[in-house]
C-alpha cells in the first residue's frame, strides 16, 4: 500500500469467478488492484482480468453521458432530456402496438450485477413477450432441464471440484474461461489440488485445450456428438448392472424408462460418430461408476450445439446412475444466502417449469423463464404482423457480435423505430441505438453476486460497497432501468423512480411475509421496511433478501444472522461452507420429484439415432475463449490486447496441408451464409476437421468509438453463423459445429508485388 492510499475490497464482477479485489485509492485515483488475500473464497488469486476495472473505469471511450443519434450522428444530452425522449418515443410504441412491440435483449454483464437482475424483473412486467437474451446463445439447454429435473432453472448440479475424486469436463476450459456454471476462484489450483490428492480429471474436447494440458487425459471426439458419447455411457452403466443412484435415487423416477430408451445406443453404435473408440467410452462408464465419487460436468461446448438439450439429460442420468448427485465430491447444489430460487416456499414442491408454455411468433420455438431464443430477433424484427418487434431495449449486450448471424440482425436493428442501449460503449450493437443511456463503472457500484452464488462450489456471501463516487450527472443502472420501466407504463418523464423503488420493495417485503415456510412469515410487511430504513435500491432488496435468507438474521429472532450489515463487517466475504446435500428440500417440481423420463428429452433420442446415420461435414468450426479477453466487451483495454494476436483459426496441420495453407498465412473460412478472410495458425491441438475461432471480435464496424479495438479489430466469427441451424428443444443455436471450406486467402493488395 503506497502511504495515503487506503484499500477497498470488492469482487470482481467480469466472469464467473467471482475473485476478491483489494483495490487502492489515493485522493479519489485507483492506484492499484491486486488479488484480497484474505478473500474467504479466491484468497488472492485474480487473474489479467482483475486488475483492469481501472482501465475500464478510466477508458476515454466509456459512454459518460446519454448520447442521442440525430442524422447519423450521437450527441451528449442530458439526462431529463433523454427521458423526454423515451417518453415521446418509446411510450408511444407500446400504446399503438401493444406491449409485445417492445423488444429486449440482455447481455452477459447484466448477469453479473445485482442491479440489472434486481430491476429488470418490473421492466419486463411492462413490455410482452419479445424479451430475448444471451442466456440463450450459452446455458438455456441447461437450464431448461434444471428446472423440468429440479424445478428451477438455477438448480445446476455444481461439480464438487474441492472434494472430487474425479473430474470429468465436456466442453469447457476453465484454464481460459475461470468456470463456467460452477462458480470458483483459482480453477487451475483447484484442478492441480484435485491431482495432488490421487484424484483425475478428464478433459472431453475437440480441441487439446489448456484445461487439456493440466488433466490426467484428454479424449478428443468430434463437435456435437457429447450427447452420442454420453448416451454410450449411460448405456454400459444400464447394461453392465453399475447403477447405483444411493439416497438421491429414492426421490428419482424414470431411471427404468431411461435405461429402456439408452438400450440401442451401445458404445459400439456411437463410437464411429464420436470419434472416440467404442472401448474408452465402456471403460469411462466404469471409471465413473468405479470412483469414489464423480462429477461429470459439461459447459459451453456442449451447449452450443444441436443435440445441446439432449446432453444436459444425460448428463443428469449419468451423474444421478451413478449416485453422484448430491453427494460430497459428485455435483451438488448450492444454497445461497439471497435471491435463490429455491430456498424459500414450500421445501421440496414448487409450481415447475414454464418451459415452452410461451412460444416464439414467427418460429414457434420455446421459451422459457419470460424469455425467447435469441435466434429469433431478426426475424421477429423482419416479419409484419400483430406482434412484431418494433423497437427495442438493449442491456448490457452485444447481440451484433454474440447471436448468429449478426449481419442479418446488424440490418434488421436498423429498420426499428427505436432503440434504447443501457450500456457503457459504443459499439457495433450501441451504434444501432437513437439513444444510449450509460451505465457507471463496475467500481462506481455496489455489488453482490446474486447469480453467481447460486452455483457456486461452496456457499459465499460477500457484498462490496462502492469504492468511487457517482459524479453529480451520472445515474445508477438501477435507477435508469425504473425510468424506462415508468416511462414504459405511462408515468411520463417526470417519472418517480423512488416511488416505483418503495414499490418494488414493500413487493419483496409482501412475499417474504406470506411465505409460510419462511422465517418472518406473519409479520408485517411495514416493519420490515421500516428496518430496512434508510437504505434504498438494490441494498434494500439485498438486505431483505439476506435477512430473509435461509442464513439470514430473520430481522431480530435468529441473532447472528446474516445481514447487509454483518456483511460490511466482513469485506472479506463470509464462507458459509462446503456444499451440503439438498435434495429433497431443494426440489421445486410439483410432483416432488425428479422424473428422469420427461417425452421431451427421452424423446430427443430420436434425433440422436437419426445423426448417427449422417456422415459429419468435412470441415466444422467451433469457439474458443482466451484468459485475456471477454466475450466482446474487454478489447478495448490495451494491456488485454496488447500482444500476439487473438482472433485467429486454429487449424490443423493435415488439414493446412491439404489446402496449401502454412502457419501464418491469410485464409477464407466460407460457410453457407458468408465469408471471411481470417490468419491461421496452424497446431496439432485441433482434431482434423476442426478448426476453432473466437467470438465476440469483429470491431471495424463504421460508427463505433472503440479506439484500442478498433486496432485489434479480428473478425465477427458469428457472421459465419446461420439462424436455423438450431437444437429445437431450447433454441440454442448450433455455434459448435458450423459447416465450412478452407482456401487460401489470395494475397492482400500490400502483400502483391
Ligand atoms: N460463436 C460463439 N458465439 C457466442 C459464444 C461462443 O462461445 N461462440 N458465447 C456466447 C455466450 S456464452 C455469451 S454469454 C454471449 C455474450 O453475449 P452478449 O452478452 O451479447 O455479449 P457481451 O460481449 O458479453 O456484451 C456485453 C455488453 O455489455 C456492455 N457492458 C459491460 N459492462 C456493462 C455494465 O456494467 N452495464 C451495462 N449496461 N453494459 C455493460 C458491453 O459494452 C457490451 O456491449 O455470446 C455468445 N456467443
Ligand atoms: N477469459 C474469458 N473468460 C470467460 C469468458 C470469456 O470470453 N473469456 N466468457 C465467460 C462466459 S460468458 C462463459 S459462458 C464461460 C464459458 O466457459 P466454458 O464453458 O469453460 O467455455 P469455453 O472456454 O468456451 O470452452 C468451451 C470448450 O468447448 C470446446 N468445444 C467446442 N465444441 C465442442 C463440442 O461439441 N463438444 C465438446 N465436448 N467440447 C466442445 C471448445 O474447444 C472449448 O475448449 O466463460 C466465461 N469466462
Ligand atoms: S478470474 Fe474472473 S472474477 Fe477472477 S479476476 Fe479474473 S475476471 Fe475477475
Ligand atoms: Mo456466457
Amino acid at each position: 500500500m503506497t502511504a495515503g492510499s487506503s484499500p477497498h475490497f470488492r469482487t470482481c464482477p467480469l466472469c464467473e469467478a467471482t475473485c476478491g479485489l483489494q483495490v487502492e485509492v489515493a485522493d479519489g485515483v485507483v492506484t492499484r488492484i491486486r488479488g484480497d488475500l484474505d478473500d474467504v473464497f479466491s484468497k488472492g488469486y485474480l487473474c489479467p482480468k482483475g486488475s483492469t476495472l481501472k482501465a475500464l473505469h478510466d477508458d476515454p471511450d466509456r459512454i459518460r453521458t446519454p448520447l442521442h443519434k440525430v442524422d447519423g450522428e450521437f450527441r451528449p444530452i442530458s439526462w431529463s432530456e433523454a427521458l423526454a425522449l423515451l417518453d415521446e418515443r418509446l411510450r408511444p410504441i407500446v400504446v399503438e402496438h401493444g406491449p409485445d412491440s417492445v423488444g429486449v435483449y440482455s447481455g452477459n454483464p447484466w448477469s453479473h450485477n445485482y442491479e440489472t437482475i434486481i430491476y429488470t424483473s418490473m421492466l419486463y412486467g411492462a413490455v410482452g413477450k419479445n424479451r430475448f437474451a444471451a442466456a440463450t446463445v450459452d446455458q438455456r439447454p441447461r437450464e431448461i432441464v434444471s428446472s423440468v429435473h429440479f424445478g428451477v432453472r438455477t438448480a445446476f448440479p455444481v461439480p464438487d471440484i474441492d472434494r472430487t475424486d474425479l473430474l470429468v469436463l465436456l466442453g469447457s476450459d476453465p484454464i481460459e474461461s475461470n468456470g463456467s456454471l460452477a462458480t470458483a476462484p483459482d480453477w487451475p489450483g483447484r484442478m492441480a489440488a484435485i491431482r495432488e490428492r490421487g484424484g483425475r480429471v478428464i478433459v472431453i474436447d475437440p480441441r487439446r485445450s489448456k484445461t487439456a494440458d493440466v488433466a490426467d487425459e484428454h479424449i478428443p471426439l468430434v463437435p456435437g456428438t457429447d450427447a452420442a458419447l454420453l448416451a454410450g455411457v449411460a448405456n454400459v452403466l444400464f447394461a453392465d448392472g453399475l447403477v447405483a443412484p444411493g439416497a438421491t435415487g429414492e426421490h428419482v423416477d424414470g431411471l427404468a424408462e431411461a435405461a429402456a430408451a439408452l438400450a440401442p445406443f451401445t458404445p459400439e453404435s456411437v463410437a464411429p460418430w464420436c470419434g472416440v473408440a467404442a472401448s474408452r467410452i465402456r471403460s469411462l462408464a466404469h471409471e465413473i461408476a468405479a470412483a469414489p465419487s464423480a462429477a461429470v460436468h459439461g459447459r459451453l461446448g456442449t451447449c452450443l450445439q444441436d443435440l445441446a438439450t439432449l446432453s444436459a439429460w444425460l448428463l443428469d442420468v449419468v451423474n444421478i446412475a451413478t449416485g453422484n448427485l448430491d453427494r460430497p465430491g459428485g455435483v451438488m447444489f448450492a444454497r445461497p444466502a439471497a435471491l435463490g430460487l429455491n430456498t424459500s416456499g414450500r421445501p421440496g414442491v414448487g409450481a415447475g417449469s414454464d418451459y415452452g408454455l410461451v412460444r416464439s411468433r414467427v418460429r414457434d420455438l420455446p421459451g422459457a423463464f419470460q424469455q425467447l431464443p435469441a435466434v429469433c430477433m431478426a426475424e421477429e424484427i423482419e416479419t409484419p404482423g400483430e406482434g412484431q418487434v418494433r423497437a427495442l431495449i438493449t442491456i448490457a449486450g452485444n447481440p451484433v457480435l454474440s447471436v448468429p448471424d449478426g449481419a442479418r440482425l446488424a440490418r434488421a436493428l436498423d429498420s426499428l423505430d427505436f432503440i434504447v442501449a443501457v450500456d457503457i460503449y459504443l459499439n457495433e450493437t450501441t451504434r444501432h441505438a437513437d439513444l444510449i443511456l450509460p451505465a457507471p463503472s463496475a467500481l462506481q457500484r455496489s455489488h453482490y453476486d446474486v447469480a453467481y452464488y447460486q452455483f457456486s462450489v461452496r456457499n459465499i456471501a460477500n457484498y462490496s460497497p462502492p469504492i468511487l463516487p457517482l459524479a453529480a450527472d451520472e445515474v445508477p443502472e438501477w435507477r435508469t432501468l425504473l425510468a424506462i420501466t415508468g416511462i414504459l407504463q405511462g408515468q411520463g418523464r417526470d417519472v418517480d423512480v423512488d416511488a416505483m423503488d418503495d414499490g418494488l420493495a414493500a413487493l419483496f417485503a409482501q412475499v417474504a411475509v406470506a411465505d409460510e415456510h419462511g422465517p418472518v412469515h406473519g409479520r408485517g410487511a411495514g416493519e420490515l421496511l421500516d428496518a430496512l430504513h434508510p437504505l434504498r435500491g438494490p441494498e434494500r432488496i439485498l438486505d431483505l433478501a439476506l435477512r430473509t435468507g435461509p442464513y439470514g438474521d430473520a430481522f431480530g429472532t435468529r441473532p447472528g444472522g446474516l445481514s447487509l450489515a454483518l456483511l460490511r463487517d466482513h469485506p472479506h466475504g463470509i464462507d458459509l461452507g462446503a456444499l451440503v446435500p439438498r435434495i429433497p428440500e431443494m426440489l421445486r417440481t410439483p410432483t416432488g420429484r425428479i422424473d428422469l423420463a420427461t417425452p421431451a428429452f427421452v424423446g430427443d433420442l430420436d434425433r440422436l439415432r437419426q445423426r448417427l446415420t449422417e456422415p459429419h461435414p468435412p470441415l466444422v468450426l467451433i469457439g474458443r475463449r482466451h484468459l485475456r479477453s471477454n466475450n466482446s466487451w474487454q478489447h478495448n483495454i490495451t494491456t488485454l490486447v496488447k500482444g500476439k494476436e487473438r482472433c485467429t483459426l486454429l487449424v490443423h496441420p493435415d488439414d493446412a496441408a491439404r489446402r496449401g495453407l502454412l502457419n501464418g498465412n491469410r485464409a477464407v473460412v466460407t460457410s453457407a451464409v458468408a465469408s471471411l478472410v481470417v490468419p491461421v495458425e496452424v497446431t496439432d491441438r485441433m482434431l482434423p476437421g476442426v478448426v476453432s475461432l473466437p467470438h465476440g471480435w469483429g470491431h471495424d464496424l463504421p460508427g463505433t468509438a472503440l479506439t484500442v479495438a478498433s486496432a485489434h479489430a479480428g473478425v465477427n466469427a458469428n457472421l459465419l453463423a446461420g439462424t436455423d441451424a438450431v437444437d429445437p428443444l431450447s433454441g440454442n443455436p448450433h455455434l459448435n459445429g458450423v459447416p465450412v471450406e478452407l482456401t487460401p486467402a489470395p494475397p492482400s493488395e500490400e502483400e502483391q508485388p
